[in-house]
């Protein structure tokens, strides 16, 4: 028998369980792939939307040695509280899987092992790596930091410099240091296993840039993000070699060989099988097969992650399955570039910034809290671009489109039928007794637009929600409301009703905006499924069920009602009480001291801005220095050091050349005459071929362009600062 049915994956990034999420990571990976996972299952497709915590990796030890107690500990923390905050923002994840789990090793093993034995896709290595003595362990990379080879900052990790953004080995940092001891690590030889990465170039190419696979069409490769596929291709420009997937640690999935004692499988190769552990453990509990999921001709997978994961889950991953061999690959790895927050990067250690688990608390007592959060970051989505969190416009979007767009029409509608047709949807035809009298044709037509307006943007929405433009097609939520607010306005029916209750216009209209209001119960799922939960009681519908939307679809191009006439609504209540309210500014209030708590933390940024000082000198020490006022006379750019410029200095007495560091910010043409302060004592060095001698005082701004600093007005050239 041929399975025909499409199965779709989805899968969001599995978080470390070392730490909570913020609302960074809720926009970036998990809010997107929730709205799409929604949108599936009320399409009636089959849908397995699959996340976990990912539990292995030094980031999880390093967090058990900083609080004294064991990584079990900080996983079972973070991983229930992950999960329970991704369930109360509603994010519908099928399973919420854990690394930890006996299946995963299982699973991850079974990969390794496969690849292992294919014979050509490993290679073995010895190389020396760093191990601390007092320790007796080899240290993986974050374990090293020292100091930066390329800015020179101190802190820097043996896998990355935060300050440079540099991703570094911890063989290229000066002094390196063991974060374990404190010491300096002494170099050992130990072995690994590398996967051959290098020889998946041409067909990960071929794949990623013209979505081919095996020579045959895979995926249209424009329906890819164009900043994903520009990343992978800069990668692949790179040059791809081979990584080491093992690793010299005591926590992770031990490397399945006998030779391999006390060696784990490295984080980043686990850690996206767990994707298919989770999907097997989800299946084993439904009764269904996984493999219809991840190997099977109608698999349809998608990865929802934030754009520092890109390499691992558009190359590293697809080669790992592809060597494998029966594994299907995604079809799409929608990720998204980062959210900020009030302008600047979310930083836990400056407290800038809001966790999920965090806002639901702090929002404890605001209406719709759940809602509120998920509409204003998906408004704010940063699907193609950095975007920007603010409380400003969290604000805005909830008063102007939830409270007064949505809620406003909705209420209109329901009060009106009520108060008109003791909340019965009215017949759209109206009393047949009074119909002759009416201008059958214009009530008709109109009808007929707004319902044709009504299915062309509820398409739209469908379309980019599958085009993962969610912001997109948050736009067309935004103008289904319009739409209906426009329409009442237009048509009155509550000055029609003054006039003559019987005006089969009133009935029409509102039997309109029900249709409406039926169908935003439907749009608003994804989005915003508890309001869609409360529409559809407001209208007395059944919960929303799988294929819903399909059937609704299917209704509006066949123009039959989606809400029959006679249906019997509920009976009004406010969907979102507006923040901007002059009689209660309770909710403003939450808001109010949001924005005061990081007023707070920008001013005592400002007052500690007092720099830490360089170790005292003694007074002796500074006389040593002969600093003389001099005026530059001539300045050059030095041929291919774009950053230096030669001048020279007139002392009066003599004249001296120097090279400066100041070509990125001044022009030789313009800081000829310019007055300035020479060390003049300075041993003589050479760069770039010319010698220096001395060198000129200047002083950084807050954005570290140099300025000079000159001697009072009219002093004469030559003469010793003291
Ligand atoms: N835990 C890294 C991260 O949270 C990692 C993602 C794994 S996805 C398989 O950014
Ligand atoms: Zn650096």
């Amino acid at each position: 028998m041929k399975d025909k049915n499409t199965h779709h994956l989805i899968t969001s990034a599995l978080p470390y369980a070392n730490g909570a999420l913020h609302l960074g990571h809720l926009a970036g990976a998990y809010l997107p792939a929730d709205i799409y996972a929604r949108y599936l299952r009320l399409k009636g497709e089959d849908t397995a939307f699959v996340c976990g915590s990912d539990e292995h990796g030094a980031a999880i030890t390093m967090r058990a040695k900083k609080e004294g107690v064991s990584p079990r500990e900080i996983i079972d923390k973070y991983h229930h509280l992950n999960k329970d905050t991704f369930e109360r923002l509603g994010i519908s994840f099928d399973i919420y899987h854990r690394t930890s789990d006996p299946l995963h090793y299982e699973t991850a093993q079974e990969i390794f092992l496969r690849l292992y034995e294919k014979g050509d896709e490993f290679e073995e290595r010895e190389t020396e790596q760093y191990y601390d003595e007092e320790y007796k362990q080899f240290l993986a990379d974050r374990y090293i930091t020292g100091t930066c080879p390329k800015c020179g900052h101190e802190e820097a990790y043996g896998d990355q410099c935060e300050k440079c953004g540099s991703a570094l080995s911890p063989l290229e940092l000066i002094n390196p240091r063991s974060t374990l001891s404190g010491q300096k690590p002494s170099l050992k030889k130990t072995k690994h296993w590398y996967f051959r990465l290098d020889k998946h170039e041409g067909w990960l190419r071929e794949w990623i840039a013209e979505g081919r696979l095996d020579g045959q069409f895979h995926h249209d490769p424009k329906s890819w993000k164009k900043h994903v596929v520009g990343q992978c291709m800069s990668w692949l420009d790179g040059r791809l070699i081979p990584r080491a997937i093992t690793r010299d640690l005591d926590w992770g999935i031990p490397v399945p060989l006998p030779e391999a004692e006390g060696k784990v499988l490295y984080v980043w190769f686990d850690a996206p099988i767990g994707y298919i552990s989770a999907t097997r453990q989800w299946a084993a509990e439904q009764g269904k097969n996984w493999e219809d999921y991840w190997k099977g001709p109608n698999a349809r997978i998608v990865h929802f992650i934030g754009k520092d994961n890109i390499v691992f889950h558009c190359i590293v991953f697809p080669a790992v399955l592809k060597a494998h061999g029966e594994y299907q690959l995604p079809v799409n790895v929608p990720a998204n570039q980062f959210l900020n927050f009030e302008g600047r990067k979310f930083s836990k250690s400056r407290g800038w910034g809001i966790e999920q688990h965090e806002y639901l608390e702090v929002f404890k007592d605001f209406p719709n809290k759940e809602d509120a959060l998920r509409y204003a970051l998906l408004r704010n989505m940063p699907e193609n671009r950095d975007s920007d969190f603010r409380w400003d416009e969290f604000a805005d979007y909830h008063d102007k489109d939830l409270a007064d767009k949505l809620g406003n029409f909705v209420n209109r509608v329901l009060v009106l039928t009520n108060k008109y047709y003791e909340g019965k949807v009215p017949d759209a035809a109206g009393n047949k007794a009074f119909r002759q009298d009416f201008d059958k044709l214009s009530l008709t037509a109109q009808s007929s637009a707004f319902r044709q307006k009504m299915t062309g943007l509820a398409q739209n929405w469908a379309a980019e929600i599958e085009a993962f433009n969610f912001r997109n097609a948050a736009n067309a939520f935004v103008e289904l409301c319009e739409l209906g607010n426009i329409y009442l306005q237009e048509k009155a029916p509550w000055a029609l009703w003054k006039a003559n209750p019987e005006d089969p216009a009133i009935a029409a209209c509102l039997n309109d905006a029900l249709q409406l209001t039926t169908l935003l119960s439907l749009i608003t799922q994804p989005f915003i499924p508890f309001t869609s939960d409360k529409m559809r009681r407001l209208l007395n519908l059944p919960p929303l069920q799988n294929g819903d939307w399909k059937e609704a679809l299917q209704k509006l191009q066949e123009q039959k009602p989606l809400l029959e006439a006679g249906h019997q609504i509920g009976k009004p209540e406010i969907l979102f009480a507006k923040i901007y309210d002059r009689k209660d500014d309770s909710r403003l209030r939450i808001i109010e001291a949001q924005k005061a708590k990081l007023q707070a933390l920008l001013e005592e940024e400002k007052k500690g801005q007092a720099p830490e000082l360089k170790p005292t000198v003694k007074f002796e020490d500074f006389t040593k220095l002969d600093l003389r006022t001099g005026t530059i006379v001539a300045a050059e750019k030095i041929p291919k050091a774009n950053k230096l410029l030669k001048v020279e200095v007139d002392l009066g007495f003599e004249k001296r050349t120097v090279v400066a560091g100041i070509a990125e910010y001044y022009k030789p043409e313009n800081i000829i005459g310019q007055r300035v302060v020479l060390l003049a004592n300075l041993a003589p060095r050479k760069l770039r071929g010319v010698e220096s001698q001395g060198m000129i005082l200047m002083a950084d701004d807050a954005e570290g362009r140099p300025g000079f600093l000159s001697p009072p007005e009219g002093w004469p050239n030559g003469f010793p600062i003291r």
